[in-house]
């Protein structure tokens, strides 16, 4: 079998991609529910539970605690963001190159496009510079991909997630983050429209465990490899408890009630 490029931040096929770009984001207000993980260094710690196949974080962040933990964790940088002080149409600011990343020790480059926004254009323009940017230094490309802005009035229907997911493979990222578009039938169609490029479902605000697991579940059986998740384990009080859960459901398929009974 030919070496998959996301191998790098991946177990067996599978990934749990811990998303900590919120402080840029969202700001100190994703923090609140456990104050500890404003402290990066809890979250770098965090990374190395073996769940956890690779830790996405801006430029900063990795400049000032990757060299601490390059052996145990595997670095995803994102290299735009942009802060929820900006109240424009949606957009992201390139904040790193690929070259940089590659310097700083990362396995893969994480971008966002917002398919959709009146700066679709300039933002793929920007995936472009930094997919290239990753193919020179063999580093996988994860794709967050958001349809949203102007004309879209419901980004999170099947349909426009399908659509994102496509854009992930047509603009040549290795794997497409999208929103859980409701069902596993849609996640299978979201699955299908992204061919080769794997597909990981964005880990959001469900606060039952329960509930939110069964979504992994569904996205996992419709083809899925697996979540980028932030908020839905760090705002908890046990984090490692639900990556525990998350690593049984999404790595060894476990029925989610019993994933959480271990
Ligand atoms: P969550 O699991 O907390 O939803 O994080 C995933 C993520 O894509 C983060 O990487 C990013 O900071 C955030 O969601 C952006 O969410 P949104 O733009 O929907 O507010």
């Amino acid at each position: 079998m030919l070496p998959h490029a996301a191998d790098d931040i991946s177990r067996d096929g599978k990934s749990l991609i811990l998303a900590y770009d919120h402080g840029l984001e969202h700001g100190p207000v994703d923090f609140e529910p456990n104050p500890d993980t404003a402290d990066p260094e809890r979250i770098f710690e965090l990374a190395t539970h073996e769940a956890v196949t690779s830790l996405a974080v801006q430029k900063g962040l990795a400049e000032a605690y990757y060299p601490d933990y390059e052996d145990e964790v595997n670095l995803l940088l994102k290299l735009n963001g942009t802060s929820n002080l900006w109240r424009g149409e949606p957009n992201s600011a390139v904040n790193c190159t690929a070259e940089y990343a590659a310097e700083l020790g990362a396995d893969a480059v994480g971008f966002t496009v917002y398919g959709g926004s009146n700066h679709e254009v300039a933002m793929a323009e920007e995936f472009r510079d930094a997919q290239e940017g990753a193919r020179e230094h063999d580093m996988a490309v994860v794709m967050w991909s958001y349809p949203r802005g102007q004309g879209l009035r419901n980004d999170a229907s099947p349909d426009v997630i399908s659509y994102g997911a496509r854009l992930g493979l047509e603009l040549g990222a290795d794997v497409v983050k999208v929103k859980y578009p409701g069902s596993a039938e849609a996640m299978g169609d979201a699955v299908e429209m992204a061919g080769p490029a794997d597909v990981v479902m964005s880990g959001g605000t469900m606060r039952d465990d329960e509930a939110f697991l069964r979504n992994v579940s569904n996205a996992i059986d419709a083809g899925a490899t697996g979540i980028a998740v932030g908020r839905n384990v760090f705002q908890r009080d046990e984090p490692e408890r639900i990556l525990d859960a998350l690593e049984a459901v999404i790595f060894q398929e476990s029925d989610p009630a019993e994933a959480l009974a271990v």
